[in-house]
This record gives structure tokens, C-alpha cells and sequence, in this order.
């Protein structure tokens, strides 16, 4: 059997262009027509199992002490990582993402409708992110992504490729991890995690107890309230640090995005809030299916949280 490897010999950004087996194969072109005489290269099952775990449990090591830990993966979450990666490449930046799939509600533009619509001036992200867009004629102040998942794949693919970000997915922040000050005010040092599948199961299984990651600044952006929305200043509210929630009002395109971007802040030391988690903390209104505000949330969020990181 092969010798388990040591973590200090796991280097895995380096090891992200494959290393050559057997194969004669270098290009898909010279796969084609060759389908009888075809194969892999051989690997051992045990291989691929500890390709995968020394990797995920070298992040869960790195990234257990982040400089900055984003919850959520939604169209908002992810924004935030883009300008957060892009402007600080020397930040440890840890995305929990409580789906398998990250993106929230951003794989459709709105019901089971296919193209996104973003208000100006949103489509300046677009232009940064290379999305290509439509105008809508006789409409000046929108432009059409003609797929959301277009926007969103993109997006995450950028996110995905900066080597100082690291997607934990089907992964649950379940708690805050506070400090006390002396004037009965409150901080946040980091997040308490589990599997998703484990904090679903809380009531019917024997106790499993959470993981953890500190860190001296979050972003929340756990979207409005719902199965799991709105989940860290709902946590704030049940431990008395804020007073009740404002709850997200009914839908007004106009004032609901600007409030948004505009309202993006660190709302206790150390907790910054953005996207539609925000309108259940302020009481804002919802835009619907609309996205600027979301790109533009996030944006506004990246900017907060470097601050707060100088500190
Ligand atoms: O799975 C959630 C989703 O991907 C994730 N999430 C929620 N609670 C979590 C927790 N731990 C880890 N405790 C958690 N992850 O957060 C993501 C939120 O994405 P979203 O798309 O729901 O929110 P957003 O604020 O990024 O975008 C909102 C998009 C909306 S909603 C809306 C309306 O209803 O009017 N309009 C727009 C544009």
C-alpha cells in the first residue's frame, strides 16, 4: 500500500495542472477516432480517496483561523468574495455555504425565468466579471443577462480560482462565536460550523457537536428569512445584542435596492451585513427580480470589511 502522505508535503494550489500518467493523450483532438484502443490511465481507489481528504482537511487546518469568513454563497456572498479576493490576495477568505450548491437564488432571474435583469449602475460588475449583457431597447435603465446562471457561474468560477478563497459547501454556520466587553456590548471572533446534514439532524440524532473558525470579521449574507435565512442577525436577536428584527416589508423595486447598498454596514463589532439579510434586520423592502443591488450589496460589503480587518 502507498505511505499516507504527511500534511506538510500537501501543497494543493501547486498541484491544480494534472501530472501526466501513462497516457499518450495531450489534447482532445487526439482522442478522436481512437475510442477501440482507448483507456486511463490506472489508479488505485484509495488514491483518490486521500487526493480528496489530505486536501479538505489541509483547508479545514489553513482556513480553522480566516481573516475573513463570508457566510452564504448567494449572489451577494459571492460578490463580496470576488472584491474582497481580488483587492486583499493576502487574506485567508473562508465561504460557508449551507447548499451543495452554492449560488442561493441566483441560478434563475426570477420564478423559473431564465434571464437576469440588473439595474444601472449594477452593470459595471458585469463589465468587471466579463458577463456579456443585452441592452433593452427603449429601456436605458437595465440591461439583460440573458441566463442568471450565466452571471452566477461566472461569478463563482472567478471566486473559485483565487487561491486565497476557500468554498466550504453543504456546510452550516449554526452559532457566532462572541466576546463580551466590559460594557455589556458584544464582538465577533468567529463562526461555530457543521455539516448541513448534521445541523438538520440535531433533534433526532445523539449530540454532535460543531467545528469552528475564528476569525475578527464576517460578512453575513444568509439572504432574507426562511428555512435558514436571515441566520446571523437572528442569532444576534436571541442573544439580546440587538433589539427585534425589523422584517423585510413588501416589494418596492425602487427603494428596496438603493436601501440595500446603501444600508450594507458592520452592525456589531466585527459582523458586517449584506444583501436581503439586511432587510430583515432593517426593515427594508424586498426588489424581487432584481439583482444590481445584490452585486452592488456585495461590493459595499468588501469595502466595510477591509476597514473593519485594519483595525
Ligand atoms: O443556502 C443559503 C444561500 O445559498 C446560504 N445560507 C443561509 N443560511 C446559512 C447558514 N450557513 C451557511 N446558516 C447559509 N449558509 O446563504 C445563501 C443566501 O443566498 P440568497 O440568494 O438567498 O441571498 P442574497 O442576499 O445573496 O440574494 C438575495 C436575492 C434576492 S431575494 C429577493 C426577494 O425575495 O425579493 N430578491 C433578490 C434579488
Amino acid at each position: 500500500d502507498y505511505p499516507a502522505p504527511t500534511m506538510m508535503a500537501v501543497q494543493p494550489h501547486k498541484t491544480a495542472i494534472p501530472v501526466k500518467g501513462q497516457s499518450k493523450v495531450q489534447t482532445v483532438e487526439q482522442m478522436a477516432g481512437k475510442w477501440e484502443s482507448f483507456s486511463f490511465d490506472p489508479i488505485r481507489e484509495s488514491e483518490v480517496s486521500r487526493a480528496m481528504t489530505r486536501r479538505y482537511f489541509t483547508d479545514l487546518d489553513k482556513y480553522a483561523g480566516s481573516d475573513i469568513v463570508i457566510i452564504g454563497a448567494g449572489s451577494c456572498g459571492l460578490s463580496t468574495a470576488y472584491c474582497l479576493a481580488k483587492e486583499r490576495p493576502d487574506l485567508k477568505i473562508a465561504i460557508i455555504e449551507a447548499g451543495v450548491a452554492p449560488g442561493g437564488g441566483a441560478w434563475l432571474g426570477g420564478q423559473l425565468f431564465s434571464a437576469m435583469i440588473m439595474r444601472k449602475p449594477a452593470d459595471a460588475f458585469l463589465r468587471e466579471l466579463g458577463v456579456p449583457y443585452e441592452e433593452d431597447p427603449g429601456h436605458p435603465s437595465y440591461v439583460v443577462v440573458k441566463h442568471a446562471a450565466l452571471f452566477t457561474s461566472t461569478l463563482l468560477s472567478k471566486v473559485l480560482s483565487f487561491p486565497n478563497v476557500k468554498l466550504f459547501n453543504a456546510t452550516c454556520v449554526e452559532d457566532l462565536i462572541t466576546r463580551s466587553d466590559n460594557n455589556g456590548g458584544i464582538s465577533i471572533a468567529g463562526v461555530v460550523t457543521n455539516w448541513t446534514l448534521v445541523s438538520m439532524h440535531h433533534d433526532d440524532q445523539s449530540c454532535m457537536d460543531p467545528n469552528t473558525i475564528n476569525a475578527p470579521v464576517i460578512v453575513s449574507t444568509t439572504g432574507h428569512d426562511g428555512p435558514m435565512g436571515a441566520f446571523s442577525v437572528k442569532r444576534l436577536v436571541s442573544m439580546q445584542a440587538t433589539p427585534a428584527l425589523g422584517g423585510m416589508r413588501g416589494l418596492d423595486m425602487n427603494t428596496a435596492e438603493d436601501a440595500i447598498v446603501k444600508g450594507t454596514r458592520e452592525i456589531i463589532p466585527g459582523m458586517i451585513v449584506g444583501g436581503m439579510e439586511l432587510s430583515e434586520f432593517d426593515g427594508a423592502n424586498r426588489m424581487g427580480p432584481t439583482f444590481g443591488a445584490m452585486a452592488a450589496s456585495g461590493i459595499h460589503a468588501a469595502e466595510v470589511a477591509i476597514k473593519a480587518f485594519e483595525r
